[in-house]
């Protein structure tokens, strides 16, 4: 139902997001998609660049008077950072990141042609479209948030804190782990029909295909591999006053592909950032002699803002498939089919 493709380079105007197939009749706050942008900005262990942009995005196409018309919505947010045509040539490429296979596949001989679009400043485009599904997901109840789980092993704030201030001290980067939280999601999204229909299948996608993002969990996750099934299952009960409940939610709620009506329950674990301020290693590309790899500016820690990422990327996948069960033309009309759906399962 939803479709959407951005465009933009990191030190370009701007990235540019459409996103298509939104129905007519869903009431947007623009402040709400600026909220959205300033989250995806915070966390502390971002760099210099964070402290340049104030991403801010104007709609261009498919509302009027804050209204969607069922048209494609497109999203501008502009860059303070314009500064392409500028910025030095790189020659050695960084390893984790993009450089020299994006170098070797289309043939260039500046590794900035690389790294522009494989900047993670595309995820302002991510966050920009989720916050309008975000926005559309609310209206039934939906809502979705995400936590720093650890930070190179630490769990605490003051272990977090410390950790990171350690590695911008040691001019090192480091990863983590984040969980998305989905509460009010009805049962049914999704399916297990085919495989580019499970809800799972789609979420993991959405989250894997966030720069940085190298593994993906949904509810007990890893922990289904060392345990039993009479320990790790849901078990059904049922009441007057629930209907249909469980007692625990291992499964992440989801079931064969389908949201089960329980909290949704992702976590995903990002690399270190590979710009490292001491490099390592690495060829330089036009004398082929061993250099140290490029410096760039970059972060230290972005694994707060890869959860604010995640909960947009899931937010877009939920409401595609919101809108798949319950029509796609105009809000009113999905409404109607959800409250219609709601009381046929009650
Ligand atoms: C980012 C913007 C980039 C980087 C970072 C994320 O800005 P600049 O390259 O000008 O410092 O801070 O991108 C990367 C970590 C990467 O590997 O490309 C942003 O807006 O999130």
């Amino acid at each position: 139902m939803l479709r959407c493709l951005t465009a933009g380079e990191s030190h370009g105007e701007g990235i540019v997001a459409i996103l298509e197939g939104m129905p007519a009749g869903l009431k947007l706050d623009l402040e709400y998609i600026n909220k959205q942008l300033k989250l995806r900005q915070q966390g502390f262990g971002r760099g210099k660049r964070m402290q340049i942009e104030n991403d801010r995005a104007v709609i261009i196409s498919g509302f009027k008077k804050n209204i969607t018309l069922g048209s494609p919505i497109t999203l501008l947010i502009k860059n303070k950072d314009a500064s392409i045509e500028k910025l030095h040539k790189v020659t050695n490429a960084r390893p984790g990141h993009a450089d020299l296979s994006g170098l070797l596949k289309y043939g260039f001989t500046d590794i900035r042609e690389v790294l522009e679009r494989a900047s993670a400043r595309s995820t302002v485009a991510t966050v920009g479209l989720g916050a309008i599904c975000k926005q559309l997901l609310s209206e039934f109840g939906i809502i979705i948030s995400s936590k720093v789980l650890s930070v190179a092993g630490e769990t605490t704030p003051a272990g977090i804190k410390a950790v990171i201030t350690q590695a911008i001290a040691d001019k090192d980067t480091v990863g983590g782990m984040f969980e998305v939280v989905v509460k009010n999601a009805p049962v049914g999204l999704g399916s297990y029909v085919q495989v580019d229909r499970r809800l799972d299948s789609r979420l993991a996608e959405a989250i894997i295909s966030i720069p940085g993002i190298k593994s993906f969990e949904v509810g007990l996750g890893l922990g289904y591999a060392f345990s039993f099934g009479s320990k790790v299952h849901d078990a059904i009960y049922h009441n007057k006053q629930k209907g249909y409940y469980r007692a625990a939610n291992n499964a992440g709620g989801i079931e064969g592909g389908i949201s089960n009506g329980q909290d949704i329950i992702l976590r995903a674990c990002m690399k270190p950032i590979a710009t490292l301020m001491d490099p390592l290693d690495s060829v330089n590309i036009q004398t082929k002699k061993t250099a140290k790899a490029a410096q760039e500016r970059s972060d230290t820690c972005v694994v707060q803002a890869a959860g604010v990422v995640a909960e947009s990327a899931c937010a877009f996948v939920l409401a595609d498939l919101l809108l798949e069960k319950f029509g796609a033309d105009s809000l009113v009309d999905i409404k109607q089919a959800y409250k219609a759906y709601l009381k046929r399962i009650a």
